[in-house]
């Protein structure tokens, strides 16, 4: 198995069937793998469309979600997205592209411009969590915290992180880049979310500090 696409899923039932339609006309071969977390009929409209669906309910949050999602993902590389219509499937093709090249995890920036789909102060914190990591670990991006990235699956296997608590994205690209594995930014359109957000901004904000304060002790070796 060449590629699977991995999705987090909590009550996503008014996008799911869209996404999937999106992401099977560009990447027809992929396994699309869900860690669902719905209590809508998010994982039946999945399952009935061939995917993968492993349930996680009671919800643990996004970042136990997250981390079942890559690691159980069967492909040599995965692809992760939201399940809201916000990111381009089209640039999948694309992904899969620069990890054959030989970069080990593509990240897409939502914010190298401010997308009209994102309030002002979402753009600002997102511009200065990048700054941050920039500053602590030398890691140049613009987005710590996209949702869309490609990771070439043996990378993943190589690497551990706390998946406990919000903020997990921020892990899952500083510890590969200190770790010296090869990290690119591409930019991307993001678009209007289909449903509401799970975003809370305090908590997501300090576990972000946290985490790129504490991938400090992650040894360096690059
Ligand atoms: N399985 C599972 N999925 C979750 C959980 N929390 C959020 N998700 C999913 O994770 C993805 C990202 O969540 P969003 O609500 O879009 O949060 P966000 O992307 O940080 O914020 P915006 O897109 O800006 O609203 C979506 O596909 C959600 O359905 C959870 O606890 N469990
Ligand atoms: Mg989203």
């Amino acid at each position: 198995m060449k590629l699977t696409v991995s999705m987090i899923t909590m009550n996503e039932e008014g996008a799911v069937a869209k996404v999937i339609g999106d992401i099977r006309r560009v990447a027809p071969d992929a396994e699309i793998f869900l860690v669902d977390s719905s209590k809508d009929r998010t994982a039946e409209i999945a399952e009935s469309l061939g995917c993968r669906v492993l349930k996680q309910f009671p919800p643990k949050g996004y970042g136990p979600a997250m981390d079942k999602a890559v690691r159980l993902a069967n492909g040599e590389i995965v692809i992760t997205l939201d399940c809201d219509d916000t990111y381009p499937v089209e640039v999948i093709p694309q992904l899969v592209a620069l990890i054959d090249e030989g970069w080990d995890l593509v990240n897409t920036s939502r914010v190298e411009s401010r997308p009209k789909a994102m309030p002002f102060a979402n753009f600002l914190a997102n511009r200065v969590f990048a700054l941050t990591a920039r500053l602590l670990h030398g890691l140049k991006t613009t987005d710590v915290h996209s949702g869309m990235r490609a990771y070439r699956k043996s990378m993943i296997d190589a690497i551990e992180w706390d998946e406990k608590g919000p903020a997990l994205p921020v892990d899952m690209i500083v510890i590969p880049f200190r770790r010296g594995y090869k990290v690119m930014d591409i930019a991307i359109d993001y678009r209007e979310r289909v449903g509401t957000s799970t975003l809370q901004r305090w908590d997501s904000t300090k576990w972000t500090f946290r985490r790129l304060w504490n991938a400090r002790k992650v040894k360096k070796t690059r």
